[in-house]
């Protein structure tokens, strides 16, 4: 049988997603001697789309070659032994050079002789930036591939790993007549009927609960046997939810296991250390783990007190709000707050009588104060008596929540009926634009 000579090999992960089957073809340009590696496993949506383009993108698949000759390795997405997929026998060739192309920060096993991992949000864009540094032209075909990379590992440049490097690839494989259209068509997960199923039956067996101003979603299904494509099913199933985090457990009575899958849209809530915590392992917004005879109620409980534990670490309310807070008394007359507010510059004081608080008079108020007379009139007759506390441990999406709800702009924060402090709209833009006082 005639042999192929295949001394220059690249190859990608198992389960190809579009960023590794990208890069595979991104790396022949750069590696013209060199042949790209079809994994064995793709993922649907990169096979249907492989399926088509089989005539235009020419990958080694057959077995008519000889691993041992293989004498330079690239190696594209990925960094880890275990996850490459290569015949197994090319680790050990003698004197074998190694490149290595990649975003994932965690450090595998793969030595490179060249090594380029940046922390950008597809390995793609590291390989289109030397491709655009190196004036090599792309064919529409090619350039729509290397953008559905990039599109799918960063969310169409919208997750937050996305880097300005990303957006310049994706800007430059626009130019090189990149199609959307292509793209929209492919990149989307392919649901199953199965999928389909799971999905309507996660519908019906969610039920929510309320951790530390959180609200948590937890999802039980039965499922048997193998089931591909669940977390694409919970992807899409957080998208719906108006939850900060999700929990989907699902169960298989035959394996007596249950595996776990997590989102939260929540910064707060760091979905990956959670589910190390459980054995398994993730991101800050997604993550899962797979749990032996596990009791689904307590672990539940578990997870609640993990939210709990974790909270606590993270930002509270009484890390943001301003204090000690200026009260003024119900009885004061409008003209001494409006002299108040001129000297301290802010735009509401808590109004009290003695001890307690009755509202809430900011300067919007003063619009209602048109004639002459309301200037002698006691606050109380003009401050908002719409008092929605929050407390010093409470969550900062919980006080967002709040204020969307009731349309106000600042919360009392109430600690043993003690005013203590207050949050406005600003300290939490100051929170989410990671502008933190030091
Ligand atoms: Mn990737």
């Amino acid at each position: 049988m005639f042999m192929k000579k295949i001394m220059n090999l690249i190859a990608t992960h198992k389960n190809a997603d579009f960023d590794g089957f990208a890069g595979l073809l991104a790396a022949g340009i750069l590696y013209p001697e060199a042949t790209p590696y079809l994994p064995k496993t793709l993922n649907a949506n990169v096979k249907s789309f492989y399926t088509l383009h089989k005539k235009v993108f020419p990958l080694l698949e057959d077995n008519d070659w000889d691993p041992s000759e293989v004498k330079k390795l690239i190696v594209v997405d990925v960094n880890a032994w275990s996850r490459l997929e290569i015949p197994d026998s090319i680790a050990s060739n003698p004197g074998l050079e190694i490149h290595i192309w990649d975003h994932h920060q965690e450090t595998g096993n793969i030595k490179g002789d060249q090594v380029n991992i940046q922390p950008v949000g597809a390995a793609t864009s590291l390989l289109v930036t030397r491709i655009e540094q190196e004036h090599k032209e792309l064919t529409p075909i090619q350039a729509t591939l290397f953008l559905a990379g990039i599109y799918e590992d960063s969310g169409s440049l919208s997750f937050p790993s996305t880097t300005p490097a990303d957006a310049r690839a994706a800007a430059f494989l626009l130019e090189q007549g990149a199609d959307l259209n292509m793209i929209k068509k492919f990149i989307r997960p392919v649901y199953g009927l199965k999928q389909k199923e799971i999905f309507m039956e996660m519908l019906k067996n969610e039920h929510k609960v309320k951790v530390n101003g959180h609200q948590i979603n937890f999802v039980r299904i039965e499922v048997e046997g193998y089931n591909p494509g669940l977390s694409p099913v919970v992807d899409r199933y957080q998208e719906f939810s108006d939850s900060d985090a999700i929990f989907a457990f699902f169960l298989d009575p035959k394996k007596n296991q249950c595996m776990i899958i997590s989102r939260s849209h929540s910064d707060t809530l760091n979905i990956g250390q959670i589910m190390i915590k459980l054995g398994g392992g993730g991101h800050p917004n997604a993550g899962s783990a797979i749990i032996k005879s596990a009791d689904i109620e307590k672990l539940e409980i578990r997870i609640c007190d993990l939210i709990k534990d974790r909270e606590k670490s993270t930002i509270q309310i009484s890390d943001l709000m301003s204090f000690p807070v200026k009260t003024v008394a119900q009885d004061a007359q409008m003209k001494e707050v409006a002299l108040l507010f001129r000297a301290k510059g802010c735009t509401a004081f808590p109004v009290t009588d003695g001890d307690s608080l009755k509202g809430i008079i900011s300067r919007r108020d003063f619009k209602r104060a048109k004639k002459q007379s309301d200037m002698d009139s006691p606050v109380k007759a003009f401050m908002s008596r719409n008092i929605i506390p929050i407390s010093p441990e409470q969550s900062v999406s919980e006080a967002t929540r709040l204020m969307v709800k009731h349309h106000i702009g600042r919360l009392p924060v109430i600690k043993d009926d003690q005013l203590i402090g207050i949050i406005t709209r600003s300290d939490i833009m100051r929170y989410y634009y990671d502008m933190l006082p030091e």
